[in-house]
């Protein structure tokens, strides 16, 4: 099965750089995978996708050589199962906030005996016509990733046990939400909020694993690098939205 390069620069201590997609376009995958993109989130959870929507997606990012990571709506086992069967190489699963449920999620993510994912012919197994199912559900457990999302206070207050959980490639602090669980809903630059922010980071980093974040530009993924998040992403819509904007502000003079 495909080498998830994402996760081996990882694991050899490098960053990474990813893009969320948040509609339906196996096209701007494809474009984001030939602008050099490491990964692209493939985001079910908001916004109106399904396994449907989102296979042609992960066919164009096997295409282009980026990484697809789908986050899911729900840490439910039959949920993810379908991400997984049409060929995510890893699953982004949002609001992860006690360890039953970091559990649950890698659980539901690794084949016997790491998981309980469920096995059949699938696209992800190549329909049965690639490697032997018994060499595969091997390669899949080593190939694909967790990140599990910490943007509530619960999940803060439980750093030090989520951190503890085997099989979990990233803890991924999710900005937006995570402002609303502190009370300023959308405020993530608040003074308040940048602070819990950096103390989970460190927290996560002193745990020995590795942190993720979501920024809006380059200049912010650039500290999110220098500050040490090494699994960094952008979103699409926020990306053309300020471009668009730039372009009309300095077409119109
Ligand atoms: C959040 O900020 O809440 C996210 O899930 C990612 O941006
Ligand atoms: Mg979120």
């Amino acid at each position: 099965m495909r080498i998830n390069e994402t996760k081996a620069k990882l694991q050899a201590g490098e960053p990474v750089l990813g893009i969320f997609v948040g509609f339906a376009s196996p096209t701007v995958v494809e474009l984001c995978g030939i602008a050099g993109f490491d990964f692209v989130v493939i985001d079910s959870e908001h916004g109106p996708m399904n396994p449907q929507s989102c296979e042609d997606m992960v066919r164009a990012a096997d295409a282009t050589g980026i990484t697809p990571i789908i986050r899911v709506a729900q840490n439910v086992s039959q949920v993810i199962l379908r991400y997984l069967d049409i060929g995510a190489l890893g699953i982004q699963m949002p609001i992860v906030n006690t360890r039953a449920d970091a559990e649950r999620l890698v659980q539901a993510v690794k084949y016997p005996p790491e998981g309980r994912r469920g096995l059949a012919s699938v696209r992800a197994a190549s329909y049965g016509l690639g490697e032997p199912l018994a060499d595969y559900v091997v390669e899949a457990n080593k190939q694909t990733m967790v990140i599990s999302h910490v943007e509530n206070v619960e999940a803060v207050n439980n750093l030090d046990e989520l951190t503890q959980v085997p099989g979990i490639d990233v803890f991924f602090i999710g900005p937006t939400d995570l402002s609303q669980s502190l009370g300023y809903p959308g405020k993530t630059q608040d003074p308040a909020v940048r602070e819990v922010i950096a103390q989970a980071r460190q927290r996560i980093q002193a745990a020995g694993r590795v942190a993720g974040f979501m920024t809006t530009d380059a200049a912010a993924a650039r500290r999110a690098l220098a500050e040490g998040f090494r699994y960094v992403t952008v979103n699409t819509t926020g990306l053309l939205g300020r471009a668009a904007r730039s372009f009309l502000a300095e077409a119109r003079g």
